[in-house]
């Protein structure tokens, strides 16, 4: 049954002993809706399986009190939160249950008991008219829970519309939290030291070359190749091919800009075509892509280079100059 949100939060108060239960590898948004709800109503923030990085960092941060892998029959009633599948819960057993979420596939909301779900860019900014509806305070606590959550769940704004901004303002103004407090927090998350080195001789390591106004660049790294293609695009270059080798098969994550797919560019394709020259499998998305193989780490490389290069020689207009960087290494 759908409710609003007074209604939401009235049949919590009918509950003793609330779980509120945040997806696998649980998001800022999840716990933070977790912790305002069982800070206006009580009970306890439950995650069925971990939490991200960010999530980590807030849970320490404020002193979120977190139960691991709680099972809901403990429980008088589980709030499933953030969430709109049950294979994002591990597929774990529901008794009776609610649903508080802003995606739009309900798989799970057909069988709770009553379920409130809006069209917001986060679960928080539901909590938050929730808060605002019986006129509950947003202690300073929960409004940095809340802010983070909208920053992450938005890609840092991206994807905010003209109510995330509104609710942005209110949390500021009701919770006297400074938006620049909450970025210090984000960007004091400490990342996996094995991942930094990863990344960082990603960069040392990578050989670059220039199509008109175009760069690719190619690296290796031991593991987090994915991570470090991806850097590769932050710190400058339009398609980045990153190679990992693992038990004899060599990986390759491949990454574009927009820029560079929109000119026509499209991974998915060109890496499916470097797989088929080797014994292996490849494909993905046009910026996005990569390729398990058997072969030589270099050769695999350069064929994604050289590939790279004629797609983009072929896209871009005829007079620019095509200008060799540097090899390194
Ligand atoms: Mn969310």
């Amino acid at each position: 049954m759908e409710v609003d949100e007074v209604e939401f939060f009235n049949r919590l108060l009918d509950y003793q002993n609330i779980l509120y239960l945040c997806h696998r590898n649980a998001d800022p948004d999840a716990v933070s809706s977790a912790f305002a709800l069982s800070e206006a109503v009580g009970g306890t923030v439950g995650l069925v399986d971990g939490c991200n990085r960010v999530a980590s960092i807030l849970i320490e941060k404020i002193g979120i009190e977190v139960m691991d892998k709680p099972d809901p029959a403990d429980y008088g009633l589980t709030v499933v939160v953030d969430t709109s599948t049950q294979a994002q819960l591990n597929d774990i057993e529901l008794r009776n249950y609610a649903v508080i979420d802003h995606h739009t596939t309900t798989a799970l909301t057909e069988k709770a008991d009553f379920f409130l779900r809006r069209n917001t860019t986060s679960t928080v900014e539901i909590v938050y008219d929730i808060l605002k509806a019986i006129g509950a305070p947003i202690t300073r606590r929960v409004g940095i829970g809340m802010l983070t959550g909208i920053i992450t769940d938005t890609g840092h704004f991206k994807h905010a519309t003209v109510d995330t901004f509104r609710t942005v303002a209110n949390i500021i103004e009701n919770s006297g939290v400074e938006y620049g407090e909450v970025l210090d927090l984000m960007a004091a998350t400490p990342q996996d030291i094995s991942m930094r080195i990863a990344i960082l001789k990603a960069a040392s390591r990578n050989q670059m070359e220039r199509v008109g106004e175009m760069l690719i660049a190619t690296s290796h790294v031991s593991s987090f190749g994915g991570s470090a293609s991806s850097m590769l695009i932050n710190i400058g270059a339009d398609v980045s091919f990153v190679g990992t080798t693992k038990d004899g098969n060599v990986r390759v994550s491949a990454r574009a800009k927009r820029d560079a797919v929109n000119a026509g560019l499209n991974l998915g394709q060109l890496m499916e075509d470097v797989s088929s020259e080797y014994k292996g499998t490849g494909g993905g998305h046009s910026g996005a892509a990569g390729i398990e193989v058997v072969g030589d780490l270099n050769e695999v490389l350069r064929k994604c280079r050289e590939k790279a290069k004629e797609t983009l020689k072929a896209l871009i207009p005829a007079n620019s100059t095509y200008k060799y960087i540097s090899e390194d290494e």
